[in-house]
């Protein structure tokens, strides 16, 4: 039976990756590191200095350790500034409806984030109460794929894995949701995320009834 519902952030409850794409495009201009909305794509859910070593790995010059963190610094910044623009609603359409109909249904809720930023966009959205429990990049060692970040949700709301239901708009996090033993729900394109028990094209399309019936077979 599933109790417990666990949320990736960035492309699931809101869509950051506009502010992702025009920081870390500013920083590769910056170093004349050719970076593109393909490249973009393929680094939704990974952390931040997984994303800065794929930009850097484009270019043939060399970075010190201090060079990258602060690299890593300088685009969280300007990112940081754009996220200071975020409002209530930003939030994508049908999120908070989900979210309460959850809570009035009871059933526990998590945030399973590889972002440093997860509570600052909470914040912004105003939904932070909306979540039991909330996992970020500051309490996991292994990010998304590894299973953690979905388990460690997992043991903060004191439930099994098999009762669980993951959602997710990134292939890193769809594996992290398949690897922690959860049922699984993708947010996309069903040819990306083709791993998943279910995929809608977005969380207003998401079916309740449908989702609930995964954990009764
Ligand atoms: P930050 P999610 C992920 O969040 C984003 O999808 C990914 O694009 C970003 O690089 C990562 O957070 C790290 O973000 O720089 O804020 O720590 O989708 O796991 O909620
Ligand atoms: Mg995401």
């Amino acid at each position: 039976m599933i109790t417990s519902f666990i949320f990736d952030l960035d492309g699931v409850i809101t869509d950051t990756a506009e502010f992702h794409f025009k920081a870390w495009s500013a920083l590769a201009n910056k170093l004349d590191i050719p970076f593109s909305r393909d490249d973009n794509e393929q680094l939704k859910g990974v952390d931040r200095m997984g994303s800065l070593q794929f930009i850097l790995d484009k270019s043939d010059q060399s970075f010190s350790e201090t060079d990258k963190q602060a690299l890593a610094d300088e685009k969280n910044t300007l990112y940081q500034s754009m996220l200071d623009t975020m409002q209530p609603s930003d939030i994508f359409p049908g999120a908070r409806e989900l979210l309460e109909q959850l809570r009035a249904r009871d059933f526990n809720i998590a945030l399973a984030s590889a972002s440093k930023n997860a509570r600052r966009v909470l914040d912004c959205l105003q939904i932070t109460d909306a979540f039991d429990y909330i996992v970020d990049a500051a309490n996991v060692r292994y990010g998304k794929p590894d299973p953690e970040t979905f388990l460690t949700a997992a043991q903060g709301l004191k439930v099994a894995p098999l009762e669980c239901v993951g959602i997710e708009d990134a292939q890193a996090g769809l594996e992290s949701i398949i690897g922690a033993g959860m049922h699984s729900v993708g947010i996309g394109d069903a040819k990306t995320l083709k791993r998943a028990e279910l995929v809608y094209p977005s969380i207003a399309a998401l079916n309740l009834n449908e989702v609930l019936a995964l954990g009764q077979s």
